[in-house]
């Protein structure tokens, strides 16, 4: 046996009742799609809840959120450390949690509970540009997209309700069931719209009103 043989192989042979989902997901035009949230939820068998001690980061540095799109489980914490030395004003309308970290100083770091599944656009009132896309799921099973537009989760063998969530607008939903020890790849194709984020203006990297 070749020894490239073997390597594919043992990448395949999968922990029992684990299966393997990978989707890669391209714009219309055929470009991959970053930044896209996939995630299962699960039909038939309880969802887990989320660990006691977990929590994600999404931190305000050089005037920007560190993270553009981040993905959560319902009930997970987020902490949001100002690592700037400007204040910001974080604050999000969106329904599944609108909240409010006024004037908030550099060095300070206040957590949040997101408990409630669905999108939180979080923003900074001083400096418009500022955006971040919180999704929060219902499921410990999710992924985000790298830049050759794959996602990949491992779960348990089941039925699922596969979501697919982009900031520029698509949503795309389907019934599917992952097979124990099974790999299943599949490709998504995303209409997007424009990008309309607000585009910071040359010279404002230390200044910001
Ligand atoms: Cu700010």
């Amino acid at each position: 046996m070749k020894p490239t043989l073997l390597l594919l192989l043992a990448v395949t042979v999968l922990s029992a009742r684990a299966a393997e989902y990978s989707c890669t997901i391209s714009s219309a035009k055929g470009a991959p799609v970053a930044d896209a949230v996939v995630s299962l939820v699960p039909l038939d068998a309880p969802v887990p809840p989320v660990p006691a001690d977990a929590h994600v980061e999404i931190a305000q540095q050089d005037q920007e959120f560190t993270s553009y799109v981040t993905v959560v489980q319902a009930g997970t914490k987020v902490v949001f450390p100002n690592r700037d030395s400007v204040q910001h004003h974080v604050y999000s309308l969106s329904k599944p949690k609108k909240f409010e970290l006024p004037l908030y100083n550099p060095g300070k770091a206040e957590s949040i509970v997101f408990d409630v599944a669905g999108l939180v656009t979080i923003g900074c009132n001083i400096h418009d540009w500022m955006i971040s896309h919180l999704v929060v799921v219902p499921t410990p099973w999710f992924a985000k997209s790298d830049a050759a537009g794959t996602a990949k989760i491992t779960a348990p063998a089941g039925r699922y309700r596969l979501e697919i969530w982009h900031p520029r607008g698509a949503v795309a939903a389907k019934e599917l069931t992952l097979a124990d020890s099974a790999a299943t790849k599949e490709t998504a194709v995303l209409t997007l719209k424009p990008d309309r984020r607000v585009r910071r203006s040359v010279g404002t990297k230390t200044g910001g009103y």
